[in-house]
């Protein structure tokens, strides 16, 4: 009998496609012969080609929002070519109907056992939707896609689920709409067997420095992680990263644990400065000292740290967006990772971009990166209007006041209401006139606000390391568009510095010479300071004049350059330490 042949398309990504390789080990297991393709940039030719070659007898699409629209006209494609298509993942799940225009199958939500039965063939057309998850992990074909894409079977860092599920409400998550779908919230554990089988073989093939445990909140039953940091640490023995929530730093067993079972890093959102926004923007009721306290304990514990951060989120300004900054300069994390808002369309942030006139939510018009420029209209005055009415009206930390008010626009902005409510009136409240105007900026202001958080967040990890880099940053950033460079920026850290540092700054940038043997490349002499801060700084500025970056001539485009290196070179020298690494030169 003729082996059947699929080919199963996702997006690249320099992490590897966990989706992708779970059900391609199924498909392993049901004999079918498969051929993965993994779009880079946009570019779906290699998969019109496979199509031509491979002859497959069925084509199966990962996607997620944001390169929706791409993976559909190709899908079409592939239509017009006389292969059937199956769509699944993310984009399917969220955004059901509009996938099912260009797909045979469309599978929403868990996809093992609907994979399955397509494959046996006992799938029929249309929309198939398993509120149940029934079926386990498979063994991933990881040999398949490494064999076609080596780039991720020499990553030393190699990713792992186990378990799936996350009860919190973040608004511009997609995991409380999961939830609502399958009827509350469920955690999925994988079995500790079959995690332990999955990295012992990956080990017995692959170089493998760490595993990235990709659980929304890995570790979240104490139970099932003091039996898996046991096994771990005796059957694998290697390093891991893994995610939680701050919340979960409240019993200290968790981390004692994590630490036992051989983590050595932890990455955390802690996603604004700013309490107001947090709590009732963003729906992360967690108050100031919290963060601080579960900070500490993951730091006394020698775990390093990531932590997170959205910047222009609706009601923000540059001044919450620097107070964000400010918190992470205080807290000292390993890496203070930032991005810029995209407001999905069908979470409650879309609802609240909507509702109160900052976006119109249009997925289709979205990108799929976390650091594009802003698409918000912003506010000059809407946190100072609404901040008390929805602090005073709000019942309890489950309650989110900004979903119950009701808006109309007004030739100024909004004017935002309660229906219903008995509202607490606050001294020097109004009783009687229960509408809160405020308004947006104007075209020029906004814009300005929004270059101003691309730079900002370039700069973010950087400055998140210089003693008070929020007040550095915030004067960069009052100067004209003109002046950010990275010339400018050398001159006011160096001004910065002075005050406070003025002879340490001197060693500083005589040790960052030193290295270099006496004599700094001219790019480096323009801003000695921005390496002096980083884990193996010398270094880091070999490599910049390595990659031409001192060679790239457009300011922006050498801040995009500036932003991505940094990241990098603080995920391998100091998050997931792959590189060996000295301290920074500069000790406060
Ligand atoms: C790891 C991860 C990433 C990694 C990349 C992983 C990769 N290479 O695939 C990184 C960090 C790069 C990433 C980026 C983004 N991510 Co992400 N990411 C995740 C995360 C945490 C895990 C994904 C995963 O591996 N899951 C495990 C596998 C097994 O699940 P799965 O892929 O969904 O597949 C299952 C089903 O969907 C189904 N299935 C999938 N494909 C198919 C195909 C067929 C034919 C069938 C039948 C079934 C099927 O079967 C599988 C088994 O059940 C999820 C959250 C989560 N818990 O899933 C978010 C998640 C996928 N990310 C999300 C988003 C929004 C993004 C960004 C677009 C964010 C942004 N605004 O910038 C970016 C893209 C950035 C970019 N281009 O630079 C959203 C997607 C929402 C949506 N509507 O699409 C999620 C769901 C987070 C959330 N809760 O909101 N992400
Ligand atoms: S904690 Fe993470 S996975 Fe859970 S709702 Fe918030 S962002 Fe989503």
């Amino acid at each position: 009998m003729k082996q059947l042949r699929l080919i199963f398309v996702a997006r690249h990504e320099i992490i590897e496609p966990l989706g992708m390789l779970y059900l391609l080990g199924l498909a392993r297991d049901l004999g079918w012969e498969a051929f993965p393709v993994l779009v880079k940039q946009f570019d779906f030719t290699p998969l019109y080609e496979a199509v031509k070659s491979f002859r497959p007898d069925l084509v199966c699409f990962s996607i997620w929002t944001g390169y929706h629209v791409l993976a559909f006209q190709a899908a079409e494609k592939v239509r017009a070519m006389g292969v059937p298509v199956a769509i699944g993942g993310p984009h399917a799940t969220f955004s059901t109907e509009q996938s099912a225009d260009h797909a045979d199958w469309i599978v929403k939500g868990d996809g093992f056992r609907a994979f399955r039965l397509l494959l046996q063939g006992s799938l029929e057309k249309g929309v198939y939707f398993n509120p149940k998850h029934d079926e386990d992990f498979p063994l991933p074909n990881r040999g398949l896609v490494y064999r076609h894409y080596p780039e991720f079977g020499k990553n030393p860092i190699k990713s792992i689920i186990c378990s799936t599920g996350c009860p919190f409400q973040c608004t511009y998550c997609y995991a409380p709409h999961r939830n609502e779908m399958i009827g509350g919230f469920r955690l999925e554990l994988r079995s500790i067997e079959d995690i332990i089988r999955e990295a012992r073989a990956v080990l017995e093939k692959y170089p493998v420095h760490m595993f990235y445990m990709q659980d929304d909140v890995f570790g979240f039953r104490l139970d099932w992680l003091q039996e898996f940091a046991r096994r771990w640490k005796t059957e694998v023995g290697i390093p891991w990263h893994c995610q939680i929530r701050l919340e979960m730093t409240r019993d200290q067993r968790r981390l004692d644990l994590f630490r036992e079972g051989g983590c050595t890093g932890v990455t955390l959102a802690i996603e604004s400065g700013n309490d107001f926004l947090r709590h009732h923007v963003l729906f992360r009721p967690m108050p100031d000292e919290l963060i601080v306290e579960g900070i500490r304990r993951i730091q006394a514990r020698g775990l390093t740290l990531r932590t997170e951060q959205i910047l222009q989120v609706p009601f923000s300004n540059l001044e919450t967006d620097l107070q964000t900054l400010e918190l992470n300069t205080r807290l000292e994390p390993t890496i203070a990772w930032a991005s810029i808002l995209a407001p999905y369309g069908g979470t409650n942030m879309g609802t609240i971009a909507g509702k109160f006139g900052f976006y119109n939510p249009d997925n289709d018009a979205l990108c799929d990166t976390f650091f594009d420029r802003s698409v918000l209209r912003h506010t000059g005055d809407g946190r100072e209007v609404l901040e008390p009415i929805v602090r005073g009206a709000c019942r309890d930390a489950k309650d989110h006041p900004l979903i119950r008010m009701k808006t109309e626009r007004n030739e100024k902005g909004v004017e935002a209401y309660f229906e219903d409510d008995n509202l607490v009136v606050l001294p020097g409240m109004a009783s009687e006139s229960p509408r809160h105007c405020f308004s947006f900026l104007d075209e020029a202001t906004n814009s300005r606000y929004c270059d101003q958080v691309v730079v900002l967040q370039r700069l973010f990890n950087w400055a998140a390391k210089v003693p008070q880099g929020h007040k550095l940053m915030e004067k960069f950033l009052a100067l004209p568009k003109e002046k950010w460079n990275w010339r400018t920026l050398g001159i006011f850290t160096r001004r910065h510095l002075q005050c406070g540092y003025g002879d340490r700054i001197v060693e500083w940038e005589w040790r960052l010479t030193e290295a270099f043997s006496g004599i700094l490349p001219s790019g480096v002499i323009e801003n000695p300071f921005y390496f002096t801060f980083l884990p193996s700084g010398p270094e880091f500025a070999k490599r910049l004049c390595v990659v031409g970056f001192f060679d790239v001539s457009d300011p922006a485009q050498q801040l995009d350059v500036l932003g991505q290196e940094t990241r990098h070179w603080l995920y391998d020298h100091a998050l997931y330490l792959v590189e060996p690494a000295s301290p920074p030169i500069a000790t406060i």
